[in-house]
């Protein structure tokens, strides 16, 4: 496998070249890609019916930074780790931001938790109860704290908020609340850092949701600040919805703040990023590759949920799709694409982008990985090592959820 990759290097790289493409700068940007692991998506985490435990399943946070530190020295492109608090929550900030830099990784967004505590039952910072909107506002501030004392530069805002039945509440008491929260936090967000604001469809709420869309979200931002940016977690739209069209907005607005990369079927279903949705993945790096600089800042991050497949080569896979889908987008011929969209050529223009997606990119990957001096195949090496085997034998099938999820 490996080698057939490596061998196929050479032509392809000449066939690129005679596209016109700067493989030397495509191979640069390869390397310099960057996509987060979650904390959460290496500990026992499932659906609301089952979770079943994973042999091996990292306990507490030291476990999950040593298996993002694995996946990381396996491909070479996932150095920082998102945390959940108080899921992650430790005594010592600084001691376990050294922890993380002694395995080679370091602390990414930190993801307040404003839905799992019984006060949320109607809501966090939108609900009726002034106590539980107080104590909302207040763990997210303490989580700014925590990203003073850690280095992170990003403060992940999601919320559980909606209602069940119309009427149940006020819709635009609620909206004017979370606009509160929001200002009242962002007061604390370190000037280094941003707040990255994700919206949801729907679930746990079914009637209402409080940000609902990339648009409530966006709107909110506005009125935030300027460091205040939208979050666009791929499994949250309704089915149907045009992801592309959103970030190339946002990209252009100057308000994306970055990406929960997953794939879903059906609603949100937290799977292996670009298993279903290889297209889609593709239209959206092809946005961000176009921005050019106006996507320097934004956050790659992945968010999934694994509960029958291995949570390692679960995560490998999810980094290399991100790769696949980017490498296609970096050989675009975007000379010829604005040639043909300027000739009002439907169809050449579409033919230039299914170009790129249909050109096999692996061998380039495992070129790159070659000269990062990693192995050219993450998930060959992964099978072939021992530390899924070992980290199993060692930590067992814990059982309750211990990621964070209800066990
Ligand atoms: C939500 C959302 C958030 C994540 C939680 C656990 O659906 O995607 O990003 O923090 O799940
Ligand atoms: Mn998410
Ligand atoms: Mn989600």
């Amino acid at each position: 496998m490996t080698d057939r990759f490596l061998a196929a290097y050479a032509p392809l790289a000449d066939q690129l070249a005679a596209r016109g493409v700067d493989v030397a700068a495509v191979k640069s940007a390869l390397k310099k890609q960057h996509i987060e692991t979650p904390s959460w998506g290496y500990g026992n985490s499932g659906t609301r019916f089952k979770v079943f435990a994973w042999p091996g399943a990292a306990r507490n946070v030291h476990e999950k930074l040593e298996d993002a530190a694995y996946v990381h020295k396996l491909t070479g492109v996932a150095p920082s780790v998102a945390l959940h608090i108080p899921w992650d929550k430790v005594d010592d900030w600084a001691a376990l931001r050294q922890y993380a830099e002694s395995l080679g990784v370091r602390i990414g967004a930190i993801n307040p938790n404003v839905f799992q505590d019984d006060q949320y039952k109607l809501g966090s910072v939108c609900s009726p109860n002034a106590a539980a909107r107080e104590a909302a506002i207040a763990h997210m501030v303490e989580c700014c704290e925590i990203m003073k004392a850690t280095g992170s530069t990003l403060l992940s805002l999601w919320f559980a908020d909606g209602t069940n039945y119309a009427g149940q509440d006020s819709i635009v008491a609620r909206k004017q609340r979370m606009e509160y929260a929001l200002k009242q936090v962002y007061a604390h967000v370190p000037e280094t850092g941003r707040m990255l604001i994700e919206y949801k469809f729907f679930e746990p709420a079914f009637y209402t949701t409080d940000l609902p869309d990339w648009g409530t979200a966006y709107a909110m931002a506005l009125k935030v600040g300027e460091r205040a940016e939208v979050l666009v977690d791929t499994g949250h739209h309704p089915q149907g919805t045009n992801i592309a069209a959103i970030v190339a907005f946002l990209l252009d607005e100057g308000r994306l703040g970055g990406f929960h990369f997953n794939a879903r079927q059906y609603a949100d279903d937290d799977l292996i990023v670009g298993t279903t949705n290889p297209f889609e993945l593709f239209t959206i790096f092809h946005e961000l590759v176009s921005a050019g600089p106006k996507a320097a800042n934004v956050a790659y991050m992945i968010d999934q949920s694994h509960n029958i497949e291995p949570k390692l080569e679960a995560m490998i896979q999810s980094v290399i799709n991100c790769q696949v889908a980017y490498a296609k987008a970096l050989i675009v011929d975007r000379a010829a694409l604005a040639a043909a969209q300027a000739a009002g050529d439907v169809l050449g223009a579409h033919n230039v982008l299914t170009d790129a997606y249909q050109t096999d990119v692996r061998p380039l990957l495992a070129q790159i990985r070659h000269e990062m001096g990693l192995h050219p195949d993450p998930i060959a090496a992964y099978r072939a090592d021992g530390y899924a085997r070992a980290v199993a034998e060692k930590r067992g099938a814990a059982s309750g959820a211990l990621g964070g999820y209800p066990g």
